[in-house]
């Protein structure tokens, strides 16, 4: 693997994390190997499509490795991996890294334009695709994305291929039954997998995580969350996400013996039968999924005398429903402040219940570090907002094939600069109370202002175009593209159209469009971004 592709931490910090036992000489598919040799006919995973043990994983695991070596899939080769949470997103996941190809975690909601960004920067060879994503047909966009890339030798879709250029994933586990044959030593250093930032710049970003450092992401966070061999983790978000995935999420899940549930949609009626059916422990959710999981479970009907923990995170949770979720869920709450590029923080189980339902938690590790500073990069005092720059054991050092924006994103002393505006508590509790970084956080799903706003000058008679977040009571923040347009205003269904022929994203189309003469401007002559929120805001 080309070194120069990702930073790597200093050899000082490796050492320190190797000492402290934070880094540890496993990977991520040796873990799973692990826990099959001793934990064997427990149940791993359950999903729409049955219940397997950890052996039937592994096995399965196997077998779809060998098939992807066969295709070939080389070591190191980067793969597209867009699936939702279906079983086979775990296997292919697994297998994958067992055979030491590197995995971006693309979600399946992802649009064409992404996709073809994504495929460019890491020259993936393979995409690994759903056939379907609830209503939406996948096949269209994974043709077109092909013939864009390419970069891009094979198409493997779980579920029906139809009469694409696709194979058949069952097919290659399968095939991969029938042959027998080891696997390439793999360095717990490699690089393991490639996440999504939710990013600030107009081409998407990638964020190498290694096998040591997520899989220490993944079992320090289940050990924070009270996560052991009887929890029943249910995976309502997709499992592509960071929180998902390490928060403590499958992975922790598994690397503790637990089980993991999929849950085949996010609605709240699919997820609570399953809280109920299968004796659900702990779950994570974004705080726009809250209220509706309070009002299903007021409805009544549902035994839910088994959930211990809900986790909620990806954006600010108000202190108000907080503070219902304890009485009306009968269920712990645990504020989790976390970021694919790394640092977790959250709120612990023993904390009081005033300190959970008003902060966003605090570091997961003791090798955490984490700055609040001035516009100058200087500390601020406790309870004092700043931006908050962290390094530590499971922070990215600078991101994938990016050095140019590296420069912008990390201090010369490694920090990672997060764009978040925070106040400590005296205690070292984080309140998150704004944001520098030019971004939308729709129902914990991140748009990048300038991502959209290029699609939008791109939209005939648009002159000027700004994206911004107004605050909004069921998503946390919608989008609101405000247009100064030359002679014909196009409507929100014409923006949307063009958008979405675009290749964006349906989640990153504006939820509202409006027009103004001129965008205000700040005094060096940047749109002033504030202005317009505080003006969409009030209006
Ligand atoms: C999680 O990860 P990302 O990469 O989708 O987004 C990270 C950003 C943070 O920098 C912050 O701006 C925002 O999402 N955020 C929150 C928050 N959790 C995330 N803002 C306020 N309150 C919170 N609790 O969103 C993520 C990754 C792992 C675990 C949990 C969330």
């Amino acid at each position: 693997m080309d070194e120069k592709d990702w930073t790597d931490w200093p050899e000082e910090f490796a050492n320190a994390y190797r000492r402290a036992g934070h880094w540890r000489d496993r990977t991520l598919s040796e873990l799973l190997c692990d826990q099959a040799r001793d934990l064997g006919e427990r149940i791993a995973l359950v999903s729409p499509s049955g219940r397997l043990s950890y052996a039937e994983l592994d096995t399965r695991v196997t077998h779809l490795a060998r098939g992807l070596a066969d295709l070939p899939v080389r070591p190191g080769e980067r793969v597209l991996l867009q699936l939702p949470n279906r079983e086979e997103y775990v296997i292919a996941l697994f297998a994958l890294l067992r055979i030491g190809a590197v995995p971006i975690l693309a979600p399946p909601s992802l649009g064409r334009a992404d996709l073809v960004a994504l495929t460019r920067l890491s020259a993936a060879a393979v995409h690994v695709v759903a056939d379907r994503h609830g209503r939406r047909d996948l096949g269209p966009v994974a043709a077109e994305v092909a013939r864009a890339c390419p970069s891009l030798r094979r198409l493997v879709v779980a579920g029906d291929p139809g009469t694409g250029n696709g194979i058949a994933l069952g097919a290659l586990e399968e095939k991969g039954a029938a042959l027998t044959g080891g696997f390439p030593d793999v360095s717990p250093n490699a690089l393991a997998l490639l996440l999504l930032s939710g990013g600030t710049t107009g081409t998407p970003k990638l964020i190498p995580r290694t096998h040591a450092d997520y899989a220490y992401n993944a079992r320090a966070s289940a050990e924070v969350c009270g996560v052991g061999a009887d929890s029943v983790y249910l995976a309502v978000l997709p499992v592509s996400h960071n929180f998902t995935m390490v928060s403590p999420g499958l992975l922790g899940v598994l690397c503790s013996g637990g089980t993991v549930v999929l849950c085949p949609d996010p609605s709240p009626t699919t997820a609570l039968a399953l809280v109920e059916t299968e004796g659900v422990t702990i779950t994570s959710l974004v705080p726009a999924l809250v209220p509706h999981w309070l009002d299903e479970a007021a409805r009544g009907g549902r035994n839910l005398s088994s959930l211990e923990v809900l986790q909620v995170g990806g954006s600010r949770l108000d202190d108000t429903t907080a503070r219902r979720v304890r009485p009306e869920l009968g269920c712990g709450l645990q504020q989790v402040f976390g970021m694919a590029e790394g640092l977790n923080n959250y709120t612990r189980l023993d904390d009081p219940e005033d300190i959970v339902c008003t902060t966003q938690g605090r570091p997961l590790s003791p090798s955490d570090e984490v700055l609040v500073v001035d516009e100058e990069g200087r500390p601020v005092p406790p309870g004092q907002p700043g931006e908050l720059l962290t390094r530590g054991p499971y922070t990215l050092r600078g991101y994938y094939r990016a050095r140019e924006q590296d420069r912008l994103c990390f201090t010369a002393e490694g920090f990672y600069r997060t764009g978040d505006l925070v106040t400590r508590t005296e205690r070292g509790d984080l309140v998150v109370v704004g944001r520098v970084k030019d971004q939308v956080n729709r129902a914990g799903e991140k748009i990048a202002a300038v991502e959209v706003e290029e699609h939008l000058l791109a939209i005939p008679g648009v002159r000027a175009a700004a994206l911004v977040g107004v605050p909004d009571p069921f998503l946390g923040e919608r989008a609101v593209a405000v247009l100064v347009a030359g002679g014909h205003r196009p409507s929100v269904a014409e923006v949307r159209g063009l958008l979405l022929e675009r290749g964006v994203a349906a989640f990153k189309v504006p939820d509202e469009v409006r027009f103004a003469a001129v965008l205000p401007l700040t005094g060096i002559g940047k749109v002033d971004k504030r202005r317009l929120r505080t003006e969409l805001g009030s209006s």
